[in-house]
């Protein structure tokens, strides 16, 4: 039953508008969701709501009061709703089901990663041979030994086979201690011109120190084709230390010995800032023994190899003093690159 059956429109007015403010004040300082459903129960309530009983109250006005009554009826059940919205949303932002969690406080940013310096280094070097017309080649780490020495001219007695300097696997095979695999697995498999790089993990059992690991990466090149020379090999490599370490640096071939090339040279580089020369692979022309395990013809096409360090690259370019710290996935490291 209405509190007041007779008042004028005056009074009815002033009292939708005090309902009004009462409600929204209700609404605005309701602090937990229990307190803004406790205010909707008592001003928006279906039943027993103090809006409903103001609705209720049109029936007993004077017919000529009821179209004002109505429309202020109207724009204060439109306030009290949204006043009910806004408290509702206004605590949901603050709260999880009130469990006391205040999700409008600043959020623990996601840390975002990137690659490792490592990809980083191999990404570029695939980048600058790309565009010095090398293509991509891929072999396996577990190898057999006809990839990993035989191929390459390398003879059963040789000391680079012994079981101190390789991870033999029990069935026969090997990790393989060099990328050189690939030369071979590429010339096996396409019949000349070939012109690739291939980048992957060897494995050797040296003694860890700052410049040493057991496991590290290196670049293997190959171009092999009618009338390449030593000039070649030199001007792609002087290309390519330019293009990754910068203008100024310099570049030393020293001459060396490896099984599958002859003859062969150490790289060596000399940059500014550096502490002097730095060896970072071997290279050579291919020799022929190798062209002769592969079915090349060793009398039409020549070609040469390299072998570079990716760690040691990778070190020079960012000035990383030792190589242990590649592997060991410190984010305060790694942030840096
Ligand atoms: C070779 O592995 C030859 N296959 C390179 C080659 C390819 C010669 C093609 C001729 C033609 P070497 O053992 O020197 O060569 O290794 C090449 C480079 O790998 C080294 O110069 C060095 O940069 C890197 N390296 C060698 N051992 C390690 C190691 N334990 N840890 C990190 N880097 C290493």
């Amino acid at each position: 039953m209405s509190t007041s059956t007779t008042g004028t429109l005056e009074t009815a007015l002033l009292d939708l508008d005090e309902l009004q403010g009462e409600a929204v004040l209700a609404f605005e300082s309701a602090a937990s969701p229990e307190a803004v459903e406790a205010a909707r129960v008592e001003y928006l309530g279906q039943k027993q709501g103090r809006l409903k009983a103001a609705q209720e109250r049109l029936r007993t006005l004077p017919n000529q009061a009821k179209k004002s009554y109505g429309q202020r009826f109207n724009g204060v059940k439109q306030a009290l709703e949204a006043a009910c919205d806004a408290a509702r949303a206004r605590l949901a932002r603050r709260t999880v089901g009130g469990d006391g969690i205040d999700v409008t406080l600043p959020g623990i940013a996601p840390r975002l990663g990137h690659r490792h310096p490592l990809s980083q280094t191999a990404d570029e070097l695939i980048d600058i041979f790309g565009r010095l017309g090398f293509a991509v080649a891929r072999g396996p780490e577990v190898e057999d030994v006809h990839h990993n020495f035989d191929a390459l001219n390398i003879p059963p007695v040789h000391p680079a086979r012994d079981p101190l300097d390789n991870f033999f696997l029990p069935d026969g095979g090997m990790l393989r201690s060099q990328t050189s695999t690939i030369q071979v697995r590429v010339m096996e498999s396409q019949p000349p011109p070939a012109r690739v790089v291939a980048i992957g993990r060897v494995y050797r059992p040296d003694t860890v120190d700052a410049t040493h690991s057991f496991m590290f990466h290196q670049i293997e090149g190959l171009f092999v084709a009618e009338g390449v020379t030593m000039g070649h090999l030199k001007s792609v490599l002087r290309l390519f230390a330019k293009s990754y370490l910068g203008e100024d640096v310099r570049i030393r071939f020293r001459p060396s010995f490896f099984p599958f090339t002859e003859p062969s040279v150490e790289i060596d580089m000399l940059w500014h800032g550096g502490r002097g020369w730095v060896e970072m692979g071997g290279a050579g022309m291919v020799d022929p023994n190798v062209f002769k395990a592969v079915g090349y013809d060793a009398e039409r096409v020549t070609g040469f190899a390299f072998g570079l360090g990716i760690e040691r690259l990778c070190m020079r370019r960012h000035g990383i003093d030792d190589i242990r710290l590649l592997y060991q996935n410190d984010v305060r490291f790694l942030d840096q690159f």
